[in-house]
């Protein structure tokens, strides 16, 4: 039901009906939250949470402003304490525009002269409206709406003012007489006796709206009895957070620390609450494109042929350019934001140390190959991963190049090989459908036919540097095969290397994509490659240095 309605229904029933103060977005939501079924928005609340007096000295946009965000915060209508109505009938039929626009329900305009000073401030000697022109005023916001049940309530400031009774009854029929939905009879007394001696004589021709925040240890049901229709309770939530807030600073001042106070406010958790966070986060997966976090998973398990050099530590733990291999190969991955990484270990697996890893722990590293290692991380391929040796080190960009890919296994391969220091030796040969090209922008990836170790490798197109990235579809095609092949038969699962397994992929029609590349890595086979890695690095720092 729209908002004005629902104020309009509030203040007509028969039933007493209650407003509670607000002055912010969050106060709103707080009122609301705490069962209010309407909101008053005064002027004396919102001019003191921005830190000014209740003189108009927050100019009427800005009151606007502050509005819009408790009634986007909130579902329940609110009335707002309009003051004079910020000038003459014009300035009021503007207003009331303008609060439509903003599904404002209602606005209070009080017969005094603007600008208005608060009523509790020497409320006798401020002057009152000509009853003539303030019924204008009236007539004039009733004109000016444009949804019928936007609800215009007038204020009669003669008791205020000191004028008596029979002055606010003449003024209360004058503005029912001009169209007002209601009518507030404002006290300062500390007993309810004017607002009582004002029912004996009102014909109860208009709902009548009270504030009685002098005259509060009036019960409710007593004003319920006399006929009174709305009760607002008007500047609670801002004296009560005044409180708070006073006594929470001196605390943290006086203790310079926030420990005490700790227990006795709300958690950032109920803040973010308030701010209907989680709405944020449901609304992100819906519209924001879904960059699914991409993990990486290394296979450091084995020591390796490094003889003495792995005495005391893994392969993947001894230091190329003075940093160990594992530790550059997490720094590359979280470049690119790779920051979820499972290395899965086995010899002297307590050497490793590092940071911002999760290890898996292959207690058969010495007597089961590789696949093996692959296997225990079977729980991380659930999306996008990549998969690395934990004994080879790449150029960022050949990284980038892999996490570019979009099918679903793609292996980094390297088209240089062959002119390598290892020309003779054994390497992870890969034949493509279709030759490396070195045009500019060309396609840089083709499908595998083959893979397989080997020493000589005539005819085919380069070797895999042992990096792979699986998308999700990727990821699940690799957790089942290896469930299935290890279920197949696991003593000869145990005798597999990872060559074994893309075999068996591919003899499966399971498609494999290599990505070229060309050098811009290294692995450590042995002690020479080890040697020969750091004296290049060694040969680098001379040149810079000269
Ligand atoms: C307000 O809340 O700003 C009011 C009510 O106008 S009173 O302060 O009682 O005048
Ligand atoms: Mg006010």
């Amino acid at each position: 039901m729209k908002k004005s309605k629902l104020l309009k229904q509030l203040i007509q029933s028969k039933k007493i009906a209650f407003l509670m103060e607000a002055h912010n977005g969050v106060s709103a939501k707080i009122a609301e939250e705490a069962g209010f079924k309407g909101i008053w928005a005064s002027g004396l609340s919102i001019s003191a949470a921005l830190g000014v007096r209740d003189n108009n000295e927050a100019s009427w946009t800005q009151i606007l402003e502050v509005l819009e965000f408790m009634s986007d915060n909130t579902r329940i209508p609110i009335l707002l304490d309009g003051d004079t109505g910020f000038g003459n009938f014009n300035n009021m039929r503007r207003l009331v525009r303008k609060l439509e626009q903003r599904h404002i329900a209602g606005v209070c305009i009080e017969d005094k002269i603007f600008p208005k000073t608060n009523s509790f401030i020497s409320g006798e000697q401020q002057p009152l409206a000509d009853i003539e022109e303030f019924c204008g005023k009236i007539k004039a916001g009733k004109d000016a709406q444009t949804d019928k049940d936007f609800v215009v309530v007038a204020r009669v400031e003669a008791l205020i003012a000191g004028w008596g009774i029979d002055e606010a009854i003449k003024r209360a029929k004058a503005y029912a007489q001009a169209g007002a939905d209601a009518l507030l009879i404002h006290s300062r007394k500390s007993d309810a006796t004017e607002i009582e001696g004002f029912m004996k004589q009102w014909d109860k021709r208009k709902p009548i709206v009270i504030v009685p925040t002098t005259y509060y240890e009036t019960p409710v049901r007593n004003f319920q009895r006399i006929g009174v229709s709305t009760i607002i309770w008007a500047n609670h939530l801002l004296r009560a957070s005044v409180a708070a807030m006073q006594e929470t600073a001196k605390q943290i001042y006086r203790e310079q620390s926030v420990k005490n106070v700790q227990q006795k406010i709300v958690s950032v958790k109920e803040v973010f609450r308030l701010q209907n966070t989680h709405e944020l986060k449901k609304a992100e997966q819906v519209y924001l494109p879904q960059s699914q976090e991409v993990k990486a998973v290394i296979l450091a398990a084995s020591r390796g042929n490094v003889g003495k050099f792995t005495k005391t530590k893994p392969k993947c733990m001894l230091e190329i350019n003075k940093k160990p291999i594992l530790s550059t190969l997490v720094t590359t991955m979280n470049e690119y934001n790779i920051k979820n990484i499972h290395a899965v270990v086995g010899y002297k697996k307590k050497v490793i140390t590092l940071p911002n890893i999760e290890l898996i722990d292959n207690p058969y590293y010495a007597s089961r190959n590789v696949l093996y290692s692959l296997y225990l991380a079977k729980e991380q391929f659930d999306g996008p991963t990549v998969v690395s040796y934990g004994d080879i080190l790449f150029s960022k960009h050949v990284l980038q190049d892999l996490l570019d890919t979009t099918e679903d296994i793609v292996l980094t391969v390297d088209t240089s090989w062959i002119q390598g220091a290892k020309e003779n030796r054994e390497k992870d040969v890969v034949t493509c459908q279709q030759s490396p090209s070195y045009e500019y922008l060309s396609k840089n990836t083709s499908s595998i036919k083959k893979i397989e170790t080997l020493t000589d490798s005539k005819g085919a197109h380069g070797e895999w540097i042992g990096l792979m990235k699986v998308s999700s579809k990727g990821a699940s095609i690799l957790k089942k095969e290896l469930e299935n092949l290890k279920r197949k038969d696991s003593r000869k699962f145990y005798k597999l290397n990872i060559i074994d397994f893309f075999a068996y992929l591919l003899s499966k029609k399971i498609k494999i994509t290599a990505v070229y590349h060309t050098g811009n890595w290294l692995d450590i086979d042995g002690v020479e490659d080890l040697v020969y890695a750091n004296k290049t690095f060694k040969n680098k720092r001379k040149i810079i240095r000269q």
